[in-house]
């Protein structure tokens, strides 16, 4: 509820309710060299989504230039750039993935 002490809030219970913490959109960046095939295996191996739903989003990056594969808290997000960049880079793609304050 909102029986505020500043920043908190103190819930139904009692218990102290914390404010949400700052999230964060992980990008694609295109590129002219990465195969589109292996964009949407990273896109289904490192966030929770569906082919189907994969290939929309490499095709709105393929076409737009950048585009949002999800939204998390800083090391969620810090995270999954590390592991995307790591995997491209292992497997001799230049495919980038980056975050910026959502
Ligand atoms: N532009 C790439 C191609 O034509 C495909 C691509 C899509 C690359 C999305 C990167 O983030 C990307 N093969």
């Amino acid at each position: 509820t909102e029986t505020e002490h500043h920043h908190g809030t103190v819930a139904e219970a009692g218990r102290p309710e914390l404010a949400p913490p700052p999230m964060y959109s992980v990008l694609l960046l295109n590129d002219d060299y990465t195969p589109m095939d292996f964009v949407v295996e990273v896109l289904t191996r490192f966030f929770p989504m569906t082919a189907e739903n994969a290939t929309q989003i490499m095709l709105h990056v393929h076409t737009r230039g950048r585009g949002v594969c999800g939204v998390f808290t800083r090391d969620v997000a810090e995270s999954k750039v590390a592991q995307v960049n790591e995997f491209s880079r292992l497997n001799q793609h230049p495919l980038l993935c980056t975050m910026e304050r959502a």
